[in-house]
């Protein structure tokens, strides 16, 4: 499935059905007076918000949305069908804009949270409605109101609780197939994942988290080296970053705490949104390092670093490590999302 995050649609509600000019005309009716009835309305365009889409590829191919057109009049004082409405769904995450105002429309974030883009158009009035004791034979109508018509941006921003940051090759996507059930491919060259995926890790029965893996970042992704800083913002929406780095890297003259200085460097150029997260130090592939060094070597990380926040150390690949990293994680997330209880 490719990934995609960014597309322009067009919206065209239906028009509103058109109201009726007629007379009832009966063989033993004299002055039978209007009967035209009225329009019916126009198919209005909604947004749903769906947790089971995660990309706006289909887009791509499918770009013009219409609803019905609501149904004219008709004698014998029949009021025309309303058009029917046309439903879209899109990504749980997709934030929408009017493509031409750039004005916001709305944030799509819940399952099925729904988004009125395009009203259909009112009905018109058959004649019937402007009958009066002084005109009894009205010729006049209104014609159907016609529908909103507009082009929308969508911009998808993936809903995670945990954003997984590190250069490539730091083993981000073998970490979140080790905790989660998502399958991202693993290779051992830079620039394996070129799409964000998402995992849920199951902490037990009654409590997991979302993890979001994203591409690599190198030095000058902020100027579009690598894949850039175009995945960062995906991150935006996290409550926690993990920050990888490899205790072990091989061909490379960094040593680990430069090649995290240099991750943590573009984070600042991307903003605020990011650097104001927490941000915790996952040192992984300690399995590459002799038992008796690990610790040592991990302790030189951080005094190199200057590091005074949370760390890890893990391996991805063997598993040391990860069962206290996701409870961690999981306590935090949990204390986040009860604010009051934390304050007491
Ligand atoms: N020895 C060892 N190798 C690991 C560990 N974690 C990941 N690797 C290896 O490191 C290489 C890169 O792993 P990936 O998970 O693809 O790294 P990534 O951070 O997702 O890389 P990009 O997608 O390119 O940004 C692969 O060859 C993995 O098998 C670990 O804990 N120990
Ligand atoms: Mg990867």
């Amino acid at each position: 499935m490719k990934f995609v995050d960014e597309a322009e649609i067009r919206v065209e509600a239906g028009d509103g059905g058109n109201g009726c000019v007629g007379f009832r005309r009966e063989k033993f009716v004299p002055f039978g007076g209007p009967d035209g009835g009225d329009g019916g309305d126009g198919g209005s365009v909604y947004l749903v918000a769906s947790e089971n889409l995660n990309t706006l590829v289909d887009f791509r191919y499918h770009a013009v949305f219409r609803a019905e057109r609501g149904q004219n009049g008709s004698g014998g004082n029949r009021t025309g069908w309303a058009g029917a409405d046309c439903i879209i769904h899109v990504p749980a995450g997709t934030q929408v804009s009017d493509a031409e105002t750039g004005e916001k429309l709305g944030d799509l974030t819940q399952e099925g949270q729904t988004l009125l883009v395009a009203k259909g158009g009112w009905h018109g009035l058959g004649n019937t409605r402007f009958k009066s004791s002084t005109n009894r034979t009205p010729r006049q109508s209104t014609p159907g109101k016609p529908g909103e018509r507009r082009t929308l941006r969508l911009e998808l921003i993936l809903i995670a609780d945990v954003g997984l940051l590190g250069m490539p090759n730091a083993g981000k996507s073998s970490l979140i197939r080790a905790v989660s059930a998502a399958r991202p491919k693993v290779a051992d060259y830079p620039f394996t994942t070129l799409h964000p995926n998402l995992g849920v890790v199951r902490v037990d029965d009654q409590r997991s988290f979302v993890m979001a893996d994203i591409p690599g970042l190198i030095e000058g992704a902020a100027e579009g080296a690598g894949l850039g800083l175009q995945f960062l913002k995906h991150l935006s929406r996290t409550s926690l970053l993990l920050h990888l780095v490899d205790v072990a890297p091989y061909g490379t003259e960094d040593t680990p705490a430069r090649a995290a200085q240099k991750v943590a460097a573009e984070l600042e150029k991307w903003g605020k949104a990011l650097t104001d997260k927490p941000r915790w130090l996952v040192l992984n592939k300690i399995d590459m390092l002799p038992e008796e060094h690990i610790k040592e070597h991990c302790h030189e990380i951080v005094e190199e670093l200057g590091w005074t926040g949370p760390v890890f150390s893990i391996s991805a690949l063997r598993g040391d490590g990860l069962k206290e990293l996701i409870l961690q994680v999981m306590a935090f997330l949990e204390q986040q999302k009860a604010p009051h209880a934390a304050q007491s």
